[in-house]
C-alpha cells in the first residue's frame, strides 16, 4: 500500500470492503488453502474467533469459500477455502492476495498435498511473484519430537524437489515452512511472523518498542493484538519461545477477565474514591495478578485526551516515528480525538514472574482498543520507577496510535 498526495493507491493484493457510508476500507487478503481436514478452518477459528482448540473437532467441512474479516493494525480478509479448491475454481486471480498459507497435515500421505501446493506455487509465480508463500506443517503436536523434525524436513525437501523437477526457475522462490498446532503457541508464533510481512509500518513500531525498552530497562517487549494474541511487533532482541508462550498465556488470562474490568471502571462509585496503589508485585509471588490489583491499576492510567499538555522529557520520551506526511495532518483521527473532551481508560496490570531478587515483572498496558504492550521489566525497576514506566507508555501509546491512524487513513478510499 502506498500513499500519494492525491490519496491512497490500491495495490493488487488488497481489496476494498465497505466501512462507513461511502467509504471503502482496503483490506489485505490472505488465502488459506490445503487438503480436506488439514485444519484450515480450525486455524482461522482458534486465532480470530477465540474457539477453544478442543471444539475444533466439531467443525463442519467447508463447502464453499468463506471470507472472514479481522481488524488489527491492518485490516485483514482471510479466505477459508474448501479442500478441493484449485487455481481455476478459486474465482479470483492470485494477484489479489498478499499471502498464501498452505496447510499440510504432518501425518498426511505427502504426494497429494504437495502436488496441490506445487500447482498453486507455479500459478503464483506467473500471476503474482510478490505473493508471500507460507507452508504450515500442521497438527505437529501429534508426533514425537524426532518424528516431527524428520517429517518436517521431508515435506520441505519434497516440495523443493518437485518444484525443481518442474523448472529450475522455481528454485529462487522464497518458501517459508512453519511447524504449527492449534494445541500450543506454535500457531500464534507462525501466524505472527506471517502478519509481520504484511505490516508496512512494522519498522516504525519496532523503533518505538526499541526506544521503550531502552528507556525502561526492559529486556523484551511485545505489541500484541489482544484478541487474537498474535504479536504485531517486538523489539530488536531475539524472541525466545518460552517468553513468547508466557506472554500469550498471560494475555489469555487477562482477556478472560476483560469484561470484569470494564464493569469496574464504568461504575460511578469507582470514580468517587481515589485509587489505591497497586500492591507490590513481589507480594503476588508467582501467581498471576489478581483482578483486584489489576483493577486498581485502571485508574492509574486514566487519561484525558483533552488535557494533553505534557512536556516531553528528553530523558524518557521516545522520538516521534519517522512516518510520512499524514502523521502531522490535522484531520487525522487522533487529532479529532484530542479535541473531544472524552476520558479514556487504558487498563494496565503487572505479574511478578520470579519472586526471588532481583526478580522479573511482566507488565500489561492497553495501547489501543485492539493492541496491548507486554513488557518484561526487572522488578526493582518496576517498583522503583513506576512513574517513568507509565510516562514512557504514554509516549509509546501516542506513537502507536498515530501510526494506526495513518494506516487507517491510507486505507480509506471514498
Ligand atoms: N491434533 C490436531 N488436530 C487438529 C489441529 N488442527 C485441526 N485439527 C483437527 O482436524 C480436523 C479438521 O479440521 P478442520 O479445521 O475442519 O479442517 P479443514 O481443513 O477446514 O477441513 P475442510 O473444511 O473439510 O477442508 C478437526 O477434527 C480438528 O479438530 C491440530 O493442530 N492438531
Ligand atoms: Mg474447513
Amino acid at each position: 500500500m502506498t500513499s500519494t498526495p492525491n490519496g491512497p493507491v490500491r495495490t493488487n493484493s488488497q481489496t476494498g470492503s465497505m466501512a462507513n457510508a461511502g467509504e471503502v476500507l482496503v483490506r489485505t487478503k490472505i488465502l488459506l488453502l490445503g487438503l480436506r481436514r488439514s485444519g484450515k478452518t480450525s486455524i482461522q477459528q482458534v486465532l480470530f474467533n477465540n474457539l477453544p482448540p478442543k471444539e475444533c473437532f466439531y467443525l463442519d467441512a467447508t463447502m464453499r469459500i468463506v471470507k472472514h474479516t479481522y481488524d488489527t493494525v491492518i485490516p485483514l480478509e482471510i479466505w477459508d477455502c474448501p479442500g478441493n479448491t484449485t487455481v481455476e475454481s478459486l474465482g479470483a486471480p492470485l494477484s489479489q492476495f498478499a499471502t498464501l498459507i498452505f496447510v499440510i497435515d504432518i501425518r498426511d500421505l505427502y504426494n497429494q498435498p504437495i502436488s496441490k501446493l506445487v500447482e498453486f506455487i507455479m500459478a503464483a509465480y506467473h500471476q503474482n511473484p510478490n505473493l508471500n508463500l507460507e507452508v504450515f506443517v500442521h497438527k505437529a503436536e501429534r508426533l514425537h519430537e524426532d518424528d516431527k523434525i524428520e517429517n518436517f524436513r521431508q515435506i520441505n525437501e519434497r516440495v523443493t524437489d518437485r518444484l525443481l523437477d518442474e523448472s529450475p526457475e522455481y528454485e529462487q522462490l522464497p518458501l517459508n515452512f512453519h511447524l504449527t498446532s492449534i494445541h500450543d503457541h506454535s500457531l500464534h508464533d507462525a501466524f505472527s511472523q506471517v502478519l509481520h510481512k504484511l505490516i508496512d509500518s512494522l519498522p516504525y513500531l519496532e523503533d518505538l518498542l526499541n526506544v521503550f525498552c531502552t528507556n525502561s530497562q526492559s529486556p523484551k517487549a511485545f505489541l500484541f493484538d489482544a484478541r487474537s494474541r498474535l504479536y504485531v511487533a517486538t523489539d530488536a532482541s531475539p524472541v525466545d519461545s518460552a517468553t513468547h508462550n508466557l506472554c500469550c498465556d498471560n494475555l489469555a488470562m487477562l482477556n478472560s477477565f476483560g469484561a470484569l474490568y470494564k464493569s469496574v471502571s464504568a461504575s460511578p462509585a469507582r470514580h468517587r474514591f481515589p485509587s489505591t496503589a497497586t500492591p507490590p508485585p513481589s507480594a503476588a509471588s508467582t501467581t498471576p495478578v489478581t483482578p483486584l490489583s489489576m483493577s486498581s491499576n485502571l485508574d492509574s492510567e486514566k487519561q484525558s485526551e483533552s488535557t494533553d499538555s505534557r512536556t516531553p522529557s528528553p530523558l524518557s520520551s521516545p522520538p516521534a516515528p519517522p512516518v510520512s506526511k499524514p502523521l502531522s495532518a490535522p484531520d487525522t483521527n487522533l487529532g479529532q480525538a484530542r479535541k473531544t473532551p472524552k476520558e479514556k481508560f487504558y487498563s494496565s496490570a503487572a505479574t511478578s514472574l520470579h519472586p526471588a531478587t532481583p526478580g522479573t515483572t511482566l507488565t500489561y498496558h492497553m495501547i489501543t482498543p485492539e493492541l496491548v504492550l507486554l513488557a518484561l521489566l526487572p522488578t526493582p525497576v518496576f517498583e522503583g520507577k513506576r512513574g517513568l514506566i507509565d510516562y514512557n507508555v504514554v509516549f509509546f501509546r501516542e506513537g502507536v496510535q498515530e501510526i494506526c491512524s495513518v494506516e487507517k487513513e491510507a486505507r480509506m478510499a471514498v
